[in-house]
């Protein structure tokens, strides 16, 4: 049988048995600028992120997944992930930056990290963080990520409140701001 393999040279997930495409209207309230949003999604609803996964649903497995985070902003925004805690929360997580530039944001509790992501970058997401990418740069951000296979995903209280921090541009650089929508 072919096994699952990753190009790390073509950024591409072989045989991948998941694939989820985010435009710009599955984002609706994750962005400050709600205004700015569905104006783009009228504009041809972009795509704003596309995950190919392998999955494997058992303890002890293994699931990873590509993301492809294209560039561009909602607002003064940067395109982002959701977000999401593991559904269980003592499942930890591996980051491999493949291409680009982005920012890997943790958070749990009032305790919050952040991190450049760059080609070649390994970052460990530790159990209880919550996480989400950001694209910082001017083309694709791709990146590799390794997680128990049993981990599940947990986007509610992402979706409710946000990160304490959103990433904005700012006289052409990222700046990392208070999040006005925390608590
Ligand atoms: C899975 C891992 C990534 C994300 C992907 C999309 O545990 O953290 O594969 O699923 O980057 O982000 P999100 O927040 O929409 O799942
Ligand atoms: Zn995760």
């Amino acid at each position: 049988m072919l096994s699952n393999y990753i190009d790390l040279e073509k950024g591409i997930l072989e045989n991948y048995t998941e694939n989820v495409i985010r435009r710009a209207s599955d984002m609706l309230n994750f962005y400050q600028d709600n205004e700015a949003l569905e104006k783009m999604i009228k504009n041809g609803n972009p795509t704003i992120y596309e995950v190919y996964a392998v999955t494997h649903e058992g303890g002890g497995e293994l699931s990873y997944a590509i993301t492809i985070l294209h560039p561009g902003k909602v607002g003064n925004e940067y395109f982002m992930t959701k977000g999401h805690y593991h559904e269980k929360r003592d499942r930890g997580e591996l980051y491999i930056g493949l291409k680009g530039n982005g920012l890997l944001l943790m958070q749990k509790g009032e305790e919050i990290r952040w991190i450049e992501m760059e080609r070649g970058k390994i970052v460990y997401v530790p159990p209880y963080f919550a996480h989400r990418s950001i694209n910082t740069g001017n083309g694709n951000f791709v990146f590799l990520a390794i997680y128990p296979g049993d981990a599940g995903h947990d986007y509610g209280s992402i979706a409710e409140k946000g990160f304490a921090k959103i990433v904005i541009e700012e006289n052409g650089n990222y700046a990392v701001k208070d999040n006005p929508r925390w608590k």
